[in-house]
């Protein structure tokens, strides 16, 4: 009988590992209510898009493997019957993005999950700019802390700003999504790391956010890593 017991607790303990989920609780703290997105790129899908009012929060349970990405949008409205947001645009027409990605420049919390006892990486890019305020902050396990904490918005040079109707500035570009050129993208013939080294607009980014992508191979300074199993806290406006 105790040997039975033994067996099926065995299994219902591996089963419960096999389907290992990692909780991202996201949270927010900017003083106007944003709507949170997620992208996925391999692996189950979750829940696509929601509101959040300022300081609530809502839990993702995402099975690993995964690997996605999170921003968040804000300035949105349903003028019309048609979901949309002044910075961080989805272009579903709804609050839910239903795989589709954010219009940039949007912050993006960038991850993947492992599903063995092995290693998540995570990271905040400003590849495709900046919208939003953000820190990833792992529950438990000693795991480093990364964001970008600082209002670019704030200092973005006018001709990478972003404006409203109203003329405030709601995102900054990077220069890549500006200007389109290889040396700011790291394409066509500057597509390796010693061919594509920090511009002055990525510089401007690193400055304010050092722990954050300011462009595409600024991975040295920029991916963080954590051991399988941890939670994760993303905070906009932390
Ligand atoms: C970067 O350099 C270009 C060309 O010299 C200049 O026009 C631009 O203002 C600089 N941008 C920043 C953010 O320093
Ligand atoms: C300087 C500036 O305009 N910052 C803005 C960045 O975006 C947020 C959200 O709309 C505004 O509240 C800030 O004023």
């Amino acid at each position: 009988m105790e040997i039975q017991l033994l067996f099926l607790l065995t299994l219902a303990i591996s089963f419960i590992y096999g389907v290992h989920s990692t909780v991202f609780t996201i949270k927010n703290n900017c003083p106007y209510t944003i709507a949170p997105a997620t992208l996925t790129g391999s692996g189950t899908s979750v829940s696509t898009g929601f509101e959040l009012q300022p300081q609530a929060s809502n839990s993702i349970n995402t099975p690993a493997p995964w690997s996605g990405r999170v921003w968040a949008r804000f300035g949105c409205s349903n003028d019309g019957g048609s979901y949309s947001c002044s910075s961080g645009d989805c272009g579903s027409g709804q609050v839910e993005c239903n795989g589709a990605g954010a219009s940039p420049p949007a912050t993006l919390v960038e991850f993947t999950l492992s599903d063995a006892s092995s290693t998540d990486f995570y990271d905040v890019s400003l590849v495709d700019g900046f919208n939003l305020p953000v820190s990833v902050v792992p529950q438990g396990g000693g795991c480093p802390t990364t964001d970008c904490p600082v209002d670019i918005n704030a200092s973005c040079p006018s001709e990478l700003a972003v404006k409203d109707g109203s003329g405030g500035t709601v995102g900054c570009k990077s220069a890549c999504v500006a200007f389109n050129k290889p040396e700011y993208c790291c394409s066509g013939d500057h597509n390796t790391p010693e061919t594509c080294p920090p511009t002055n607009y990525s510089q401007f980014f690193k400055n304010l956010c050092p722990k954050a992508y300011s462009y595409a191979y600024d991975d040295k300074t920029s991916t963080f890593t954590c051991h399988t199993g941890n939670d994760y806290l993303i905070t906009f406006c932390p």
